[in-house]
């Protein structure tokens, strides 16, 4: 093994999930090491991770925090995580780091769980807005790039789908009303090997480290 990635609990960590995929498809060889999350402030978190925040990434001696920086690390090792046409990219990279900065709203009224029974809750106003403007980076997505395959641009799984897949966990949660194209390509990432993957360990892990507030039903 060449080092490890820290993530936290697999069921609530939606920017553990955006920089484990990316390690996973550079098929980077780490030992994965789930901090379960205590809600905010997790103090194992402060210890290991200079951002204070999951997920985290030591390989070949260099550490790297922040999701989107991980997932730049990760494609600088396996061409394919961005588009290889540079207008392609330069609209992955824009959509990527728009999700990073913003949709406030939207993270704050859908936190992501994935097995949570809240279908049709969170709805407000801002974060109907919040999904708008997805819906609107998904069309502009594959309108332009996207023919190839079922993903943002195309059949490569890449970084831009790694950023937007905890939203695709959180409207699978919480059912908002989406387009018939939002839907196939909700579908068409939970469907995604590595999402299987995640979904099956997130729920094996242990009941104990659920959190209420983000478990009960709505
Ligand atoms: N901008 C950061 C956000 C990371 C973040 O907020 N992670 C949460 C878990 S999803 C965290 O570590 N929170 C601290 C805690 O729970 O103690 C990134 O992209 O990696």
């Amino acid at each position: 093994m060449r080092g490890r990635i820290i993530i936290g609990t697999r069921r609530y960590s939606s920017w553990s999930l955006r920089g484990w995929l990316p390690v996973r498809l550079a098929g980077l060889d780490v030992e994965e090491v789930v901090m379960p999350l205590a809600g905010g402030h997790t103090a194992s978190i402060h210890m290991i991770s200079p951002g204070g925040t999951v997920p985290v990434l030591d390989h070949d001696g260099n550490l790297i925090w922040e999701s989107l920086a991980i997932g730049e690390y990760c494609a600088e090792l396996k061409p394919g995580l961005w588009p290889a046409d540079r207008a392609a990219r330069a609209l992955a990279r824009s959509v990527s780091s728009e999700m990073h900065a913003g949709f406030r709203a939207l993270r704050q009224a859908m936190p992501m769980s994935l097995y949570r029974k809240a279908a049709g809750a969170g709805r407000t106003p801002e974060v109907l807005a919040d999904i708008a403007r997805i819906e609107a980076i998904w069309r502009d997505c594959r309108g332009r790039f996207g023919a190839g395959g079922p993903f943002l641009f195309g059949a490569d799984f890449t970084v831009a789908d790694a950023m937007y897949a905890p939203v695709v966990c959180r409207f699978l949660t919480y059912r908002p009303e989406l387009s018939a194209a939002s839907s196939t390509y909700c579908d068409a990432v939970r469907a995604h090997p590595l999402m299987e993957e995640w979904y099956r360990a997130a729920a094996a892990e242990p009941e104990s480290w659920r959190l209420p507030a983000v478990e009960a039903p709505l």
